[in-house]
């Protein structure tokens, strides 16, 4: 017992002697030590911190700041895909805009104020259109308030149309309810334009066609039998029923109508 007691004295000793002796290494083990785990718990502290997260998803009219998509004005949805509020299009002679990519969303409300310094009159062409028929609306103005005139109403399904805002400003506005969201539409606009470009023919004046002797409608698409417009038997007019043109009127085929 007496042994056991000296024996741990003289290993507490030459513990102790042996820390002594070599304390600077152990000084400098423990400043190693703890300057790692300092830069362990650094680097923890770097990966923890949300300094520039991205997007899971691309955001489509708009921006990245912290993991969120920031909309260009007009655009809204968690990807900015989606229209959304007021945009004002202003100074471009020719253009484009949308619902957006894939399918509107409910409760739409989606502005679009096209103005333009020129003096001429502007075209709108729908293209693609396909709304919930008499529930999501698309509504067109000539100028550049609501309260002057609703120059088109679209709803359903539509073959390309286009519409003349003469004053050169339009409204567009389109509105959907609470349920059942189609594809939308794809709408370009254009200064010193005429529909469907005069057919061909004519002259294009401040959106309006000068069409060509034997030609009239909007767009210059009508035969017309008129002075100086000789023409014979055709399915196509300018004189229908096998009639032909003659000295500006239709001579009919009496034949017919024996
Ligand atoms: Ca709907």
């Amino acid at each position: 017992m007496h042994m056991d007691n000296h024996h741990a004295i003289r290993y507490f000793e030459n513990s102790y002697i042996f820390i002594k002796q070599y304390r600077f290494i152990w000084l400098l083990w423990f400043l190693a030590a703890t300057l790692y785990n300092v830069d362990a718990s650094l680097d923890i502290q770097r990966l923890r911190t949300p300094t520039a997260k991205g997007c899971d998803k691309p955001c489509n009219n708009g921006h990245c700041v912290n993991g969120t998509c920031v909309c260009q004005q007009g655009w809204g949805g968690l990807q900015c895909d989606h229209c959304f509020g007021r945009v004002r299009i202003n100074g471009s002679n020719s253009g484009f805009f949308t619902d957006g990519l894939f399918n509107y969303t409910a409760s739409a409300r989606c502005t679009w104020i096209i103005t333009s310094e020129q003096n001429s009159s502007l075209l709108l062409r729908l293209a693609d259109f396909f709304t919930e028929c008499c529930w999501d609306n698309l509504y067109i103005y000539d100028g550049d308030s609501a309260f002057d005139n609703l120059i088109g109403a679209f709803s359903g399904s539509l073959p390309p149309t286009e519409v003349v805002a003469t004053s050169g400003k339009s409204i567009v506005y389109f509105t959907s309810d609470l349920a059942f969201n189609m594809m939308g539409f794809n709408i370009t606009y254009q200064y010193n334009a005429c529909p469907r470009n005069c057919s061909g023919r004519g002259n294009c004046v401040n959106g309006k066609c000068g069409c060509p002797s034997g030609y009239t409608g909007e767009a210059c698409e009508v035969p017309f039998c008129a002075n100086g417009v000789e023409a014979t038997a055709s399915p196509d007019g300018p004189c229908l029923n096998g009639g032909y043109c003659e000295d500006g009127k239709c001579n009919c085929n009496k034949d017919l109508f024996h």
